[in-house]
């Protein structure tokens, strides 16, 4: 072990798996054509790795949908909903993965926020009757895959204490169980997995432990340390290498110090060196994980080999590896041609980073690599010194900034102010901002990006598709209207487009769950708005209604999270200009007569730091992020939030301090359980409980919609009660969305 990586993307370069996972799942495609290609592309990584150089390449990084959803198979996890389908193996995983049987089926595994990143995975489901038993065809089918090809490998896989600690008890476990309560039972099916893998002639097995970089209890502790001398005792046993990524171990590491593993990958990116002596350390090799997995910046190869000399200093043995899986950057720069060649040189993807990688651990041995060196030196320099990374403008506006800067007028003045601008009934009727996207409307963008429809007939499609829009929801009757977003892909995409200081990619596709993708912009340089953005298309809806529309932007925090963000200044700088850029669309907005604003952070809590001692300096730098975004209008103006999931208990406090006018927030799937929390909380401003559960299909009537309302209505004083659906409606269909809407806007007379 001197070069690794705990993982590697798997969508495909040109999102080979993608298609077929969608071709098969479509019916156009049979098993062969989905096997094959996930084969090409386990074989393209495993010659990749090697010919990139690296010594030690890991297998099973592969999936068809999800690692976690892998283990769960692997661990003979399969909830019994699933597995009384008679379906075969294949029918099975893909059934926890997206439901089967159509709505009113089987509902699919809850999908969640793998940590603070933008993956999502799928959630075990364990009680006291779940009967494990191993199921070890995956890895090792993949390892001798792998070693056909004459590759011996590192079967990867999710250590069984995170395994459990990610997932949540089934429904109607008794009150007081939880998932570890079952750790013995699973660590027998991982022990007898490690015997089998040392049969196959496994040398190295590497077992995740993510779970170990938030805040751990005692117990929990004794899991991972029970876990590890069980697996470490083992008689026929690969090499073991624990994993843990996304920050430090804190209090994990000297357990696993302790235990019988040979190897501890950490993560000396997100967390830091150990601090003092750590018992045990000096008898492990430690993976020291120096190259960044989740960002897309090129490596200072000094600083990293300084971080590997102070590791060798307390670990028995140090090898060089990246922080965390690469899963989360795109495969490779040289595919990114239409990249400006300085900002280029500033750069590393997946493959740059496993070269980065394997230069460090050459100089650790004392190889000459003088000229990788030199050649990130000179990058580095570049990109310090580089003009357009500075906009002086943006930095000395954010300086004459004062703490009035970011506050509105009293809530209540704010109020009557917009009460008698806007007439709004009580329990006013809106969306959250993307209406159905139609073949029609994506085909349009697209000719427009490829040069193929000019600008003026771009705009007049547009215009004619937000008109329908218009129409369609006065004749719903609706009372707050959008106009639906047909101009924007991805909402992030479409705002790194029109801001300085960000650039987008070509193909740097990164897996957000199972064959969906996103293409996280470049955050580079300062942030400014050269022209307004929005302004043009609200400003058109508005000119065809007497209804009030909304102005639909997204949060500076959100805006940073689905982004790569710049490692040169600290976020809460950053979140600031992105804040001001938004800021200025807002006040363009209210000066072009748009009197409701909606600034999106669907996202503020899924960077909330892992480790609670973080938490309270990024409320802080996230929430006046938004403020400054949003105080900058009059008090005649209404401004609205909205926020994704429904996990809100570690930012109630924060929701209230985003101060905005009127909040919507998912909760229709939880069937309103969240309400008695956010009222409890003290929050007294607008707040719209979703009503309508877009994520499914099914069409909700009239009477669910109208109970939901009444049932907030035992938390919430009918003039703060807003009546909306879940999120944007961007995924369904107009033949889901129309009756839906029909029937929220009936719901909402009734209770009125
Ligand atoms: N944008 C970004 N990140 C996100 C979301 C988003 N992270 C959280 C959540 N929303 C993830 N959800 C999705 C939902 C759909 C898709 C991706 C992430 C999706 N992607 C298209 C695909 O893979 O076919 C490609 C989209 C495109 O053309 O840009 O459907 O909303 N940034
Ligand atoms: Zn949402």
């Amino acid at each position: 072990l001197a070069s690794t990586v705990p993982g590697y993307p798997r969508i495909g370069p040109d999102r080979e798996l993608k298609r077929a996972l969608e071709a098969y799942w479509a019916g156009e495609s049979g098993r062969d054509e989905l096997d094959a290609a996930a084969r090409a592309e386990r074989e393209r990584t495993w010659r990749r790795l090697a010919a990139l150089g690296l010594d030690a390449v890991p297998s099973n990084t592969f999936s068809l949908y999800d690692q976690v959803l892998d283990a769960v198979v692997l661990a003979g996890a399969v909830p019994p909903r699933f597995a009384s389908l008679g379906l075969d193996g294949l029918g099975t995983y893909f059934a926890m993965a997206r439901g089967a049987g159509g709505a009113g089926g089987v509902a699919p595994l809850e999908l969640t926020k793998w940590f603070d990143t933008n993956y999502h995975y799928l959630v075990p489901e364990i009680g006291p009757a779940t009967r494990f038993h191993l199921d070890p065809a995956k890895p090792v089918n993949e390892y001798r895959e792998a070693r056909a090809l004459g590759l011996e490998t590192r079967p990867v896989l999710l250590g069984p204490a995170s395994l459990l600690l990610l997932s949540k008890p089934v429904s109607g476990a008794p009150s007081g169980f939880e998932p570890l309560d079952r750790l013995d039972d699973l660590v027998a099916v991982y022990a007898l997995l490690l015997t089998t893998l040392a049969a196959e002639g496994v040398e190295w097995v590497q077992l995740d432990e993510p779970a170990y970089v938030a805040d751990r209890t005692a117990d929990e502790l004794e899991a991972l340390r029970r876990v590890y001398e069980r697996l470490g005792g083992l008689a026929e046993r690969p090499s073991i290498l624990v994993s843990a990524y996304f920050g430090s171990l804190g209090d994990a590491l000297p357990v696993l110090a302790s235990s019988p593993v040979e190897a501890i990958g950490l993560d000396l990116v997100a967390g830091g060196l150990p601090v003092g002596d750590v018992p045990g350390l000096a008898g492990k090799t430690v993976v020291a994980g120096v190259v960044d997995g989740r960002n897309v910046w090129r490596t200072d190869l000094d600083a990293a080999l300084a971080t590997l000399r102070a590791v060798e200093s307390l670990a028995g043995a140090v090898a060089v590896g990246t922080s965390c899986s690469l899963l989360h950057v795109p495969y490779d720069l040289d595919a990114e041609t239409a990249l400006d060649p300085q900002l280029r040189s500033w750069l590393a993807f997946a493959d740059q980073k496993v070269a980065e990688v394997v230069t460090l651990a050459a100089a650790l041995r004392g190889e000459d690599r003088s000229a990788e060196f030199d050649e990130a030196r000179a990058a580095l320099a570049g990109r310090a010194a580089a003009p357009s990374v500075v906009d002086d403008g943006v930095r000395s506006r954010l300086a004459g900034l004062g703490p009035g800067d970011t506050r509105r007028g009293p809530y209540a003045e704010r109020a009557a102010a917009q009460r008698d601008r806007l007439g709004l009934p009580p329990l006013p009727t809106t969306t959250i901002g993307s209406f159905p996207q139609t073949g029609d409307i994506r085909r349009a963008r697209a000719a427009f990006r490829a040069g193929k429809l000019d600008r003026a007939e771009y705009t007049a499609r547009m215009r004619a598709e937000i008109e329908r829009v218009i129409r369609l929801q006065e004749r719903l009757g609706l009372d707050v209207l959008v106009h639906g977003e047909p101009e924007r892909n991805d909402m992030v995409q479409y705002f790194a487009e029109h801001l300085a200081g960000f650039v987008t990619t070509e193909h740097g596709w990164v897996q957000s769950y199972g064959s969906r993708c996103v293409r996280p912009p470049i955050l580079y340089g300062d942030v400014s708005r050269p022209a307004p953005i929005t302004v043009e298309w609200a400003t058109y809806a508005q000119s065809l209604t007497e209804r009030p529309v909304k102005g639909m932007l997204t949060g500076p925090v959100t805006i940073l999270a689905w982004s790569f963000v710049r490692d040169d200044q600290p976020l809460g700088d950053t979140a600031r200009q992105v804040a001001l850029a938004i800021r200025d669309e807002t006040v363009d907005l209210e000066a072009a007569g748009v009197g409701i604003v909606q600034v999106d952070e669907p996202a503020l809590r899924e960077l909330l730091p892992l480790r609670v001692a973080d938490r309270a300096a990024y409320l802080e730098w996230s929430v006046t992020a938004f403020q400054l975004a949003t105080s900058g209008v009059a008090d005649t103006t209404q401004v609205h939030t909205h926020l994704c999931y429904s996990e809100f208990g570690d930012v109630v406090a924060a929701i209230d301090g985003l101060d905005a006018d009127v909040t919507s927030i998912e909760a229709a799937r939880s069937r309103m359980e969240i309400v008695p929390d956010v009222a409890a909380s003290g929050f007294d401003r607008g707040i719209g409980p979703g009503v309508y559960d877009i994520h499914s299909p099914r069409v909700p009537g009239t009477d669910e919609v109208e109970a939901l309302l009444r049932r907030a209505l035992a938390d919430i004083p009918g003039d703060r009660l807003w009546v909306n659906p879940d999120c944007g409606l961007k995924t369904r269909t107009y033949e889901q969305v129309e009756p839906a809407l029909t029937a929220l806007v009936a719901a909402a007379a009734r209770v009125r």
